[in-house]
């Protein structure tokens, strides 16, 4: 052989060795061989975990019912999800912060149960497991003790039986007589005969999901649930109130 023409042969070789390895770029490892393994993220130093954001730890009581009726005759009523409320967000070591905590009222002797049912933890939707309230508007007011960083409050007023509680208020404070800081966190009352101004949200049916009310990190020391009746009769009830949060550092 000239030697020209082994030269041929060695570029044309070359050449397909190439086109072999750029096709097998191209397709990428074959199918059933395991991708490589992303190599384990480094330790994070401590500080770094302090901002992480984990799932609140609720428990939900045993559900009294099936579904969520779609046919209850309220307007302005929220559909119904469907499926269990996506998992809520917060700081890692924010707990319920109402638990046991002191409860007043705007009305001091409730005609069924004690005030205290509002935070003593029992969340069962049977008869002996709320508070009964008069008729008109009522409200409920928790003291935390001291001052905490508010991330959510989940709340029941009755879950034995599909409800509606009409013009629900959700409100932090720094004090007692809600005149300082006063966030509000939820708002149904959308033609403000409760006084407290026109809210935008929605009715909802209460089921053992409870309400929960988004406090984006708010800091306060009271907070205070008003209602007005509900669609079986004019009384306010609450089988429980948490409060999801942590101390003012
Ligand atoms: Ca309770
Ligand atoms: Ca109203």
């Amino acid at each position: 052989m000239k030697p020209k023409a082994r030269i041929i042969i060695r570029m044309k070789v070359q050449n397909r060795l190439t086109c072999l390895a750029l096709g097998l770029l191209l397709l990428g490892p074959p199918q059933g061989t395991p991708r490589a393994q992303a190599a384990p993220a480094p330790a994070q130093p401590a500080a770094a975990d302090a901002g992480k954001l984990v799932p609140i730890p609720i428990q939900l009581p045993k559900p009294m019912f099936e579904g969520t009726p779609q046919n209850m005759s309220v307007p302005n009523l929220q559909k119904p999800l469907g499926r269990p409320r996506d998992p809520f967000l917060a700081p890692a070591g924010v707990t319920n912060v109402a638990k046991g905590k002191k409860v007043t009222s705007s009305d001091m002797e409730p005609v069924i149960g004690e005030l205290e049912q509002a935070t003593d933890g029992d969340k069962k939707g049977a008869e002996g497991s709320f508070v009964e309230l008069g008729p008109g508007v009522q409200h409920v007011t928790i003291d935390l003790g001291a001052a905490h960083e508010v991330f959510a409050v989940l709340f029941w007023h009755f879950h034995k039986t599909p409800r509606v509680y009409f013009d629900v208020v959700v409100q932090l404070a720094d004090d007692a007589a809600f005149k300082k800081n006063v966030v509000t966190l939820f708002d149904n009352d959308h033609d403000n005969t409760s006084g407290l101004g026109a809210g935008k949200d929605m009715n909802y049916v209460e089921t053992a999901e409870g309400k929960l009310v988004d406090a984006k990190g708010s800091r306060a020391r009271y907070v205070r649930l008003y209602s007005k009746g509900n669609n079986a009769n004019e009384l306010n009830h609450y089988v429980e109130v948490e409060v999801f949060g942590r101390p003012v550092k």
